[in-house]
């Protein structure tokens, strides 16, 4: 068992837009006695403006993010990290009080492998801006290790289903995400996870990786769901 020398296992759970990552969460609530944090999607979609702006009034970043992405992916994805961040400081008793493991919805890495690397390679971000982010990202992490993930658990899901799931929970900011999209953050995701192709640091390259097959409904199929959850009981006892 994982030796927590600083603070119970911390496991990202990571995985494409729609690949049931939330649905896994709920059932591993509903079915073990790990705690579970959902990404913080409502702190995107509802950005409180200044006094000085418009009292009360709030902004979508997620939608202004897939209306113009060449104008606020380097705002977005800094938000998302100070957001995650911010999460890790104001949940720490929360999330750090006795319990051995957590399981958080992705991690401030694979927001920079995945989103921030693939809005970089389709020229969306320039060499500037990925750097601009880079830098900040790294400071971050600097400042707050805890916010890394010990071990993380990959949910594979084919675009093609990702793309069913998504429409089918209709969320409006994400009307504009194509097929061609989804193929290149499961690409992204790949390169990170399974091919290893991307340059990471040494302590991201030893966190274990544990790939699980989510394209089959884990909701309908009960044999499945106990197979993986058996995988992720001897992966954490692993750990
Ligand atoms: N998202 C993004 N960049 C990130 C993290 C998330 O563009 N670094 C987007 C992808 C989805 C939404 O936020 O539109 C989160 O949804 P999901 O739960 O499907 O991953
Ligand atoms: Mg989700």
């Amino acid at each position: 068992m994982y030796s927590a020398g600083n603070g119970p296992l911390k496991i990202s759970i990571e995985g494409n837009i729609a690949a049931g990552k939330s649905t896994f969460l709920q059932l591993v609530s509903k079915y073990t006695d790990l705690k579970t944090f959902q990404e913080p999607v409502c702190d995107w979609t509802s950005v409180p403006l200044e006094p000085e702006c418009d009292p009360g009034a709030h902004k979508n970043l997620l939608d202004n993010f897939y209306l113009d992405p060449a104008r606020w992916g380097l705002t977005f994805q800094q938000y998302v990290i100070f957001s995650r961040v911010k999460g890790f400081y104001e949940d720490k008793e929360n999330m750090f009080n006795g319990h051995g493991a957590f399981l958080t919805e992705r991690s401030v890495w694979g927001d920079r492998l995945v989103f921030v690397r693939n809005l970089f390679k389709q020229g969306v971000m320039s060499d500037l801006e990925y750097s601009l982010y880079c830098h900040q990202h790294s400071f971050a992490l600097e400042q707050c290790p805890d916010a890394s993930p010990d071990a993380i658990l990959y949910l594979k899901t084919s675009p093609e289903i990702c793309l069913e799931r998504l429409k089918h929970r209709g969320r409006s900011e994400e009307i504009s995400v194509t097929l061609e999209y989804l193929r290149q953050i499961h690409q992204r995701h790949e390169e990170w996870l399974v091919e290893k192709t991307v340059d990471i640091p040494p302590s991201l390259a030893k966190v274990p990786v544990l790939v699980v097959d989510c394209t089959k409904n884990l909701i309908k199929d009960d044999q499945y769901r106990h197979e993986v959850f058996e995988k992720l009981n001897c992966f954490t006892k692993s750990l």
